[in-house]
């Protein structure tokens, strides 16, 4: 019986696991099921919209993401809207003094020569968003409509018309880094953007805009929708729009990047670890941890991939990956940590990683490419895998973690 050794926690960018946010969807799992996927004005579609996963098209190292297409609009009404329930331990109560934020990444695809022509909304809400004749019952909401440029939008109260609060024309197949930090006791949110040429810096875009939908009900949806038509102002939107890495902390102010992230996994019967992530110099490295538990020592592959990636494109993969085995009890003593570079550079643990890649079906290196990998034995314990690059190089790369005997 190969399985991975139960798994504490997939990885971490830069920062350890008080970074705070929960991930509420990274699509990782491939399917839709948690969202709730609704249309508004069927009838009057001559292309009904769609909510689908795909891997992501613009190869920044995303994985799977999620791929928002207005449809086709016969008349001028046609949305397609996507709501997430998040899970109770993410939700954003209304608690005086206590502000929590909302992330996620957004690409724009080309179009030809120009930007994709999108019109979006995407926000927060509490459970009236469930249904369509409510999806304007939103709290914390932004707009981008597409008329040469790309406004972002904010709203006030229900009455008042949508105000741009930033605009710009987007770079194309690019993912901009999105935060909401939300204040729910005093229905007001603060939009920060990274990403592109125009925002090259963490940037905020708004500040304190008022919630459209005034409850201290609890935020507990995610709310995307795209128009293929909008009866009341004839914006048409036409491209699709793709989205990653929904993420709350719902105990503070966050602007860390999403790369400070760190995931809980649960679900001790993964065959393997298959965690990808960017890394980048210093300290912001993608870590894996893994528990031996009983009372017996066990192998363990490690690999830390970087150019045998797929479908990254090789400017966007880490160059040189090496590793730090950390054994938890010990962690304090450097003298106990184990450190691999090059998986080849000595021929019989060359050899071992090639038999057990091979019959546990890991990533297959190839001789030269600079991934570092290693077959070892570990007693019982908790462990910590920090992978970086060499000489401070940045880029993807993938951690797998397999118990071998
Ligand atoms: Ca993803
Ligand atoms: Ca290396």
């Amino acid at each position: 019986m190969r399985r991975l050794v139960v798994v504490l926690f997939v990885f971490i960018f830069g920062r350890p696991c008080s970074a705070g946010f929960i991930v509420v969807d990274d699509f990782e799992s491939g399917n839709l099921s948690n969202w709730i996927i609704e249309f508004y004005g069927e009838e009057e579609a001559s292309e009904l919209g769609s909510i689908t996963i795909v891997d992501d098209p613009f190869n920044r190292g995303q994985g799977n993401v999620m791929r928002i297409d207005p449809g086709v609009a016969g008349g001028l009404t046609h949305n397609v809207i996507g709501t997430l329930p998040i899970p109770r331990n993410a939700q954003i109560e209304g608690v005086e003094g206590q502000k929590s934020t909302f992330y996620f990444k957004m690409a724009i695809p080309s179009a030809g020569e120009t930007a994709g022509r999108v019109h979006h909304f995407f926000g927060l809400s509490t459970e009236d968003a469930d249904s369509v004749t409510h999806f304007s019952r939103h709290a914390v909401q932004a707009r981008i409509i597409e008329d040469g440029i790309i406004q972002y939008r904010d709203e006030g109260n229900v009455s008042d018309s949508f105000q741009p609060i930033a605009q710009t024309s987007h770079d194309l197949e690019v993912y901009y880094e999105i935060w909401f930090v939300v204040d729910h006791w005093n229905f007001q949110s603060s939009m920060y953007i990274r990403g592109g040429s125009d925002f090259s810096i963490q940037t905020r875009v708004s500040v304190d805009a008022d919630f459209r939908f005034q409850s201290l009900e609890n935020i507990s949806r995610i709310l995307i929708f795209s128009s293929a038509g909008n009866i009341f102002n004839g914006v048409r939107g036409v491209e699709a729009l793709y989205f990653d890495d929904f993420m709350i902390d719902p105990s503070g102010e966050n602007l860390n990047f999403s790369t400070v992230r760190c995931v809980e996994v649960v679900n001790s019967n993964l065959v393997n670890i298959s965690t990808r992530g960017k890394v980048g110099p210093n300290d912001a490295g993608l870590i894996g941890g893994f528990v031996i538990d009983g009372n017996s020592s066990r192998k363990v592959l490690l690999q830390a991939v970087g150019m045998e990636l797929e479908n990254i494109d090789d400017t966007f993969k880490l160059s040189d990956p090496q590793f730090r085995l950390v054994p938890m009890i010990s962690k304090d003593d450097e003298s106990t940590h184990m450190i691999i570079d090059d998986w080849d550079d000595d021929q019989s643990n060359t050899t071992l990683v090639e038999r057990a890649a091979d019959v546990l079906g890991a990533t297959k290196l190839v001789p030269g490419s600079g991934s570092a990998a290693m077959l070892v034995t570990l007693e019982p314990g908790a462990y910590t895998v920090v992978v970086s690059g060499v000489g401070g190089a940045e880029g993807i790369a993938l951690l797998e973690v397999y118990e071998y005997e």
